[in-house]
């Protein structure tokens, strides 16, 4: 057996992640460790949804509304708890700042505290759960900064180069892992057989163009002009073609995997858009940014913008660099003619 297949086999996530450090410094090992939980997190969940059609009280939804205002899927309360279950006694984090939240989860007194704060969206497109369509879960980790006076984790209103990973599972036809440390974006794939997570893509890097464009045409009335303008463009040009699937983690995989563009604008009404900062655009910032690409919001590198709250939204351009500067460029245009 060809040894590379051999080791490809055995690169499970928590090596890849002490390879990255190439050492055993304490940061290097608390990573690791912080990735296996997160393995282990998406392992439950890639579990229940397996079997979500067959056991009750997974489909459908609980009758809450959320800090969103968005009504809450019994999977989002049971994967945001597996997520807080798998941290709570790990000693690598002091929070857990989720979109199911209003305020972070702080690690009660009597469990290990970790310096690493993880935000997360445990479960996004929630609505495809029960129509067995891809859903994902999107995380970033941030060092404790500063302090947490007010208890309202105001340390964390940071921009996005202060992440110091992020990645998301994407649960499909296979769970697949995507990470980066800032060393690079790298993919693994769930084997069910192993229980493990396996090394499938190093480097991964996104094409400069792509085919794809992906966003939601039924708001575009609510659109600014810019991006109706945008929208006509690739109607007419050759070479464009459509995918969105209503789950914001499968249609970014398409785009980093085939090239193209993601856009969730911002309207009229709503001109910050419906995405979150911190545990949405912000991460996948972090990666596409990893991957060669480019995430805006319109006119703004994504990386750069600071929440002025932890559940901020922000309009969301991003994937391949020349079709985001291309919809950057009809912004600009719309804006020179005033
Ligand atoms: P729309 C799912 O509710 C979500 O948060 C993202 O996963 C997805 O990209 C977006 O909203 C879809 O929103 O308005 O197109 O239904």
């Amino acid at each position: 057996i060809p040894e590379h297949s051999l080791d490809r086999d055995c690169t499970t996530l928590s090596r890849h992640v002490l390879q990255q450090f190439q050492s055993f410094s304490p940061e290097a090992q608390d990573l690791s460790a912080i990735m296996s939980r997160i393995a282990l997190a998406a392992k439950l969940i890639s579990r229940r949804l397996s079997r979500a059609g067959l056991m009750a009280g997974v489909l459908g939804f609980t009758g809450e509304v959320n800090v969103q205002g968005e009504s809450v899927k019994k999977m989002d309360v049971y994967a945001n708890e597996v997520f807080i279950s798998v941290f709570k006694q790990s000693g690598l984090v002091c929070r857990l700042a989720s979109e199911e939240m209003e305020n972070p989860y702080y690690i009660p007194e009597n469990c290990p505290i970790g310096r690493y704060s993880l935000l997360y969206d445990p479960i996004d497109g929630s609505s495809n759960v029960d129509i067995n369509l891809n859903i994902g879960s999107i995380f970033s980790i941030r060092q404790q900064q500063g302090e947490d006076l007010d208890g309202q984790a105001s340390d964390l209103l940071q921009d996005g180069r202060q992440q110091i990973a992020a990645g998301y599972i994407l649960y499909g036809p296979a769970t697949i892992l995507v990470y980066s440390l800032g060393h690079g974006v790298h993919s693994f794939i769930l084997d069910p057989s192993l229980g493990e997570f396996i090394l499938s893509q190093e480097n991964i890097k996104i094409p400069e163009h792509g085919p794809v464009y992906s966003t939601n045409e039924g708001n575009f009335w609510q659109w600014e002009e810019p991006f109706r303008e945008y929208t006509r463009y690739v109607h007419r040009h050759e070479g464009y073609t459509a995918r969105y699937s209503g789950a914001l983690v499968g249609d970014i995989h398409r785009i980093l995997m085939q090239g193209g563009v993601f856009l969730y604008p911002g309207t009229v009404k709503k001109p910050e858009g419906k995405l979150r900062l911190l545990y949405e655009t912000a991460p996948l910032a972090f990666l596409i940014d990893q991957a060669g690409g480019r995430a805006s919001d319109g006119t703004r590198n994504l990386l750069d913008i600071v929440p002025d709250k932890l559940h901020m939204r922000t309009p969301l351009i991003i994937g391949s660099t020349e079709d985001v500067k291309l919809v950057e460029s009809f912004i600009q245009d719309w804006k020179r003619r005033g």
